[in-house]
């Protein structure tokens, strides 16, 4: 076959300055005297995306013509952070960028600033998906993203009197220079309606079919985006869904001269991907969001088929040509409509259909809290989707029988393990169902893998046991390191070559240089340039002032109850007592910056106090004029990719504090040990083998571990014995509860106090004397610069396992076993 022609732009900087002004000129209608910042920045975002067109096409070509097996990530979250530099540096174009710019008299820097990350996710598993896709296009695996194009990323997080309040995040607005709309792929999806049993054929031949005749129907418009491999001529796609109403239904309501109800049917239709659900942890049953997953579902399944395989495929030999991987249970409705496809439209017969439909899923589950294992009601489904609920029985009630047939009848475990939950409401479990269906489940983190097996997955773990394993995320060294570390990058270049960027596993031989004075001093110099980066954001961008000579203690994630920010809070406000009280001189600490970065669930009550208590205590640290001297909290609001990208590479301490047996893995603090910082965390998630790798000296291990905290929750945990027994405990919570942070108010935080003594769920007591003697050993290791660069320049030597590249290599080798083609 001919290679297609494809015009590339020169790989020079006239060759840049061209290609750019053409885009001024000719998309944006402007000239460089009349610019705007924002013309500028989509000009430039258009240029970068020339250089990698060729690429595109020429992968996605060959992705075609040799059909290879192949992996469809389906996600309703793709947390993706600002594009434009990962394009530059993918395409190695960074440095004829900024030389063609300044040519122009433009600051690449400013246009940097222009751009409006895409946060569509929420936290920990949005963020994964776009880790994974990088390193996919990195690895030159043939995988396409698939997910939902919202209209409304999470929200925009401000603070009113130390009080979370959300905005819309518009990030649309100044144009979307990344995407290409297709809108004659577009998929039409129907909802609701009824279903029809009919006779097929005639005479020997007659057979019964089921078809779904839907009550209404919505259109899928995809968007593609590039997911550029880092220099190996590859770009990979993630395909987000748009809805709209559809034409036909659309005018003919408009036809009859009822206005009001063809606008009524458009928003119906465009609401579906209008949103992301700011959920984290605990799943909103609410019917438009099972609207969402069907649709992106529907959508990606109906696109595989008919655009990217072969006209004359044969869907019996589909599991040959794919994996579908679900990130977490958002998209399983996914297997009923694979079923449903191959049963009623390819008229399979149910078996057969079954074991192509197996074959092709694998689940990943990202949770062991058993409020997050989504459930929806029968009677929602069942309304939305019939014909999928009648699947869904059909599919459990083989796999029931399966069960009876091993147990011997044992009624108990049958109810334990049916896709169906009967209290207390008839619903349908989602995790189940993927279980059943996957040919693979995994946890991912060792002891997340191990917990599920144990406890949440137990009796399906014993039913198949070589079903379970185990995938350890990790976290793209491209963005987390080469790009949001420039200074560290270039030293680890400059110690062990380039290769490190996609073989992060050679960050080993650094660790000869953690011996070496003169590379600490360097390593040390980066931290610090790092450090007054941060400085300048947080005075640009919140008004915050922090002092880059203090020890940079970083707590950021998705604020709830398990992570355990009131711990990290609990623990600042001991050191606010300590002084306050004359019982330590501020001489005698090492002075500390506690960086907080959360958002909470609108809806979730207790997050929002405690984001309330964080702000008001650092308000009254900040305001002491002793206390201030040493000790100082800042927390910038609207924590999102783009802040972790200076926050990050600029932290010493990196607080992964969960409860034992609660975070399923974190990534977060994967990004910190890569970027030099040192751990204190619990034996919980990836913590476990960050510490196992990086050695018990260069991380602070404090807490209870997973068995002890079940055994004491067992037991009868009382969380008011340690207020009793613990006087630093009891000052700290004590001031909290006289009103000491909220003006003299004492029910401003009640309930926060009352929660922690009453019921402390997460066992935030019970942990706080161990965590406040880890803080100590912290201080002693602090003080001494030159052992705690060694230990970090450690971190980051032994952490290269934590590459996503490392991580999709396992799933390709345990679960997908897709192809790998050569680079370009
Ligand atoms: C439906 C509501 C909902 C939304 C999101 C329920 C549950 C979730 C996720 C499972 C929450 C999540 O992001 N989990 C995180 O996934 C990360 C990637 O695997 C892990 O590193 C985190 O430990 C886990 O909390």
């Amino acid at each position: 076959e001919p290679t297609p022609l494809i015009a590339t732009p020169e790989h020079t900087v006239e060759g840049f300055v061209r290609e750019y002004l053409r885009e001024l000129n000719f998309a944006q209608g402007t000239i460089l005297e009349r610019a705007s910042v924002n013309d500028h920045y989509l000009a430039l975002a258009r240029t970068v995306r020339h250089y990698l067109m060729a690429r595109w096409i020429t992968t996605t070509t060959e992705h075609y013509r040799r059909q290879p097996k192949a992996v469809a990530y389906l996600s309703a979250e793709y947390l993706l952070g600002r594009q434009l530099d990962n394009a530059l540096v993918a395409a190695d174009l960074e440095d004829i960028a900024a030389e063609a710019l300044a040519s122009l008299g433009i600051d690449l820097a400013d246009l940097r600033e222009a751009e409006v990350e895409p946060g569509l996710g929420n936290g920990g598993l949005g963020r994964l998906a776009a880790c994974f896709i990088d390193s996919l296009a990195t690895m030159s695996v043939p995988a396409i993203g698939y997910g939902i194009r919202y209209e409304y990323g999470i929200f925009r997080q401000t603070f009113v009197d130390g009080r979370q309040v959300e905005k819309p995040d518009e990030w649309l607005v100044g144009g979307a220079p990344w995407e290409f709309a297709h809108p004659e792929h577009e998929v039409t999806v129907g909802f609701g309606g009824h279903t029809e049993r009919y006779v097929d054929g005639e005479g020997d031949d007659a057979v019964e079919r089921t078809r779904w005749v839907p009550g209404w129907k919505v259109l899928g418009v995809p968007y593609n985006y590039m997911v550029p491999g880092y220099r190996n001529g590859r770009v990979n796609t993630l395909r987000l869904w748009s809805s709209r109403a559809t034409h036909a239904f659309d005018l003919k309501i408009f036809n009859h001269g009822d206005y009001a109800e063809a606008v009524r049917s458009r928003t119906f239709a465009e609401n579906i991907s209008k949103v992301l659900y700011p959920e984290d942890s605990t799943p909103q049953g609410k019917e438009l969001r099972l609207q969402q997953q069907y649709f992106f579902v529907a959508c990606s399944l109906r696109d595989f088929i008919n655009q990217l395989l072969p006209e004359d495929f044969d869907l019996h030999d589909l599991p040959e040509r794919i994996c579908f991987q679900l990130n977490d249970t958002h998209p399983v409705i996914a297997v009923p409509e694979l079923m449903r496809i191959l049963v009623d439209e390819e008229g399979f017969d149910w078996d057969e259909a079954w074991e192509v439909t197996r074959r092709c899923f694998a689940y990943t589950c990202h949770t062991l809290l058993p409020e997050a294992l989504e459930v929806w009601p029968v009677d929602v489904l069942g309304r939305l989707l019939p014909r999928h609920l009648e699947i869904i029985y059909r599919i459990n009630d083989e796999f029931l029988a399966r069960v009876r047939e091993h147990s011997g009848d044992d009624e108990l475990l049958v109810r334990r393990m049916s896709i169906i939950a009967e209290h207390p409401a008839r619903s349908v479990r989602m995790a189940h169902l993927a279980t059943v269906a996957a040919t693979k489940v995994n946890g991912v983190a060792e002891l997340h893998s191990q917990l599920l097996r144990d406890k949440v997955l137990a009796d399906f773990a014993r039913f198949w046991p070589e079903k379970f394993t185990n995938v350890t995320n990790g976290v793209t060294p491209r963005r987390f390191v080469r790009l949001a570390n420039p200074g560290l990058s270039g030293l680890i270049t400059e110690a062990i070559g380039e290769g490190w960027v996609t073989d992060l596993d050679r960050l080993r031989d650094l660790e000869p240089l953690a011996d070496d004075a003169e590379f600490r001093r360097r390593f040390r110099e980066v931290k610090d340039a790092n450090k007054h980066r941060l400085v300048d954001l947080l005075a640009r961008r919140d008004g915050i002032e922090i002092d880059p000579g203090t020890m940079l203690d970083v707590m950021v994630k998705r604020l709830h109850e398990y992570k355990r920010q009131t711990l990290k809070i609990l623990h600042v406000i001991t050191l606010y007592d300590r002084i306050v009280s004359g019982e330590v001189a501020v001489e005698d600490l090492v002075p500390r910056t506690v960086v907080f970065g959360a958002k909470a669930a609108p809806g979730y009550v207790m997050a929002k106090e405690i984001i309330a208590l964080i702000n008001h205590v650092g308000a009254v640290v900040g305001a002491h004029p002793e206390v201030s001297k040493v000790l100082r909290v800042a927390f910038p609001a609207n924590y999102n990719v783009t802040v972790a990208e200076t926050l990050v590479p600029a932290a010493d301490l990196s607080e992964q504090i969960s409860l034992a047996g609660k975070e399923a893995s974190g990534t977060g603090n994967m990004k910190f040990a890569l970027n030099g910082a040192l751990t204190i965390g619990t034996d919980d998630g990836a913590n476990v083998e960050i510490r196992q790798l990086v050695g018990d000296d260069h991380f602070f291990l404090f807490g209870l571990t997973e068995p002890e905290a079940a055994a004491m929750q067992e037991a009868g945990y009382r969380p008011s014995s340690y207020y009793e027994k613990n006087r630093s405990l009891r000052r700290a919570l004590d001031l909290v509860a006289h009103g000491e942070f909220s003006g003299g108010n004492r029910s401003t935080f009640e309930p926060v106090v009352s929660n922690l003594l009453g019921e402390d769920r997460f066992m935030v007591l019970a942990d706080f004397q161990s965590y406040l003697d880890a803080q100590e050993r912290v201080e002693a290791a602090y003080r001494d610069p030159d052992a705690w660069s060694r230990s970090a320049v450690l971190n980051v030597a032994r952490s290269g396992f934590f590459s996503s590249d490392r991580s999709m290599r396992d799933y390709m080798d345990r679960i997908w076993h897709a192809e790998v083609l050569p680079p370009l």
